[in-house]
């Protein structure tokens, strides 16, 4: 059965599965569900996922909310241990990376995501007390991915997996959400040499406004 997947391809955590998916090679179907109109809000959309929020996914009668939960669930319907290893130590690495993106790093990220694009495409401005409260976790949390990929080119292994795709989703406007990446080359070199290269990236691209479409 092919998985459903609720989602806005312009967020993050929807970018991020859209993105999981491709890497993993798991057939999916797009319900689109708007963001900016507030959808995610509303029902239908609310009794599939009771903390509206984006994304969810159904496998026939199966619902499932939480993007790397998604995510992990769809690599191993399909079996694909390259993009989500079954050895133990393996497995049990991608899901620190994920557990610490969704706890720590993308809270962290999303700072600069809202003050920095969310609030100019609304009118508003970004606010420096905001962003300046937000430096030191940022740098302490890139500091641990900076360490990680210093002598490595993928968080886990020696390919891409589901915890890069969910580690660089929380970065994937890095330009316009002006993340403080100067002093950290090796996560630099991983996210725009490495991960950005990858077509399961390339053909989820979200641009400068929102927008998938690519700019004239
Ligand atoms: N931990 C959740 C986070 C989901 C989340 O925060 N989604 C955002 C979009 S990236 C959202 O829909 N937020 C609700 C809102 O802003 O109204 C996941 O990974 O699925």
């Amino acid at each position: 059965m092919t998985l459903k997947i609720h989602a806005d391809p312009i967020t993050v955590n929807c970018r991020k599965v859209l993105a999981g998916l491709k890497l993993i090679g798991a057939p999916y179907e797009l319900v689109h569900v708007d963001y900016f109109k507030g959808e995610q809000k509303l029902e239908p959309y609310l009794s599939l996922n009771p903390n509206a929020a984006l994304p969810a996914m159904t496998d026939g009668a199966f619902e499932l909310w939480e993007s790397n939960a998604i995510l992990q669930y769809a690599a191993d319907k399909v079996g694909n241990e390259r993009a989500y290893p079954r050895e133990l130590q393996a497995r049990a690495d991608v899901n620190r990376w994920m557990f610490w993106e969704s706890a720590s790093w993308f809270p962290s990220c999303y700072v600069f995501l809202v003050e920095n694009c969310v609030k100019p495409l609304l009118g508003g401005q970004p606010d420096p007390a905001v962003l300046d409260a937000q430096l030191a976790q940022f740098h302490k949390l890139a500091g641990v991915l900076e360490r990680r990929l210093a002598h490595q080119d993928w968080l886990v292994g020696q390919g891409p997996t589901i915890a890069d795709i969910a580690v660089a989703s929380a970065m994937h406007l890095h330009g316009w959400q002006k993340l403080p990446l100067g002093d950290h080359p090796h996560l630099v070199r991983w996210l725009t040499g490495r991960v950005e290269q990858l077509p399961c990236w390339q053909d989820t691209t979200v641009y400068e406004g929102f927008t998938t479409q690519r700019p004239a």
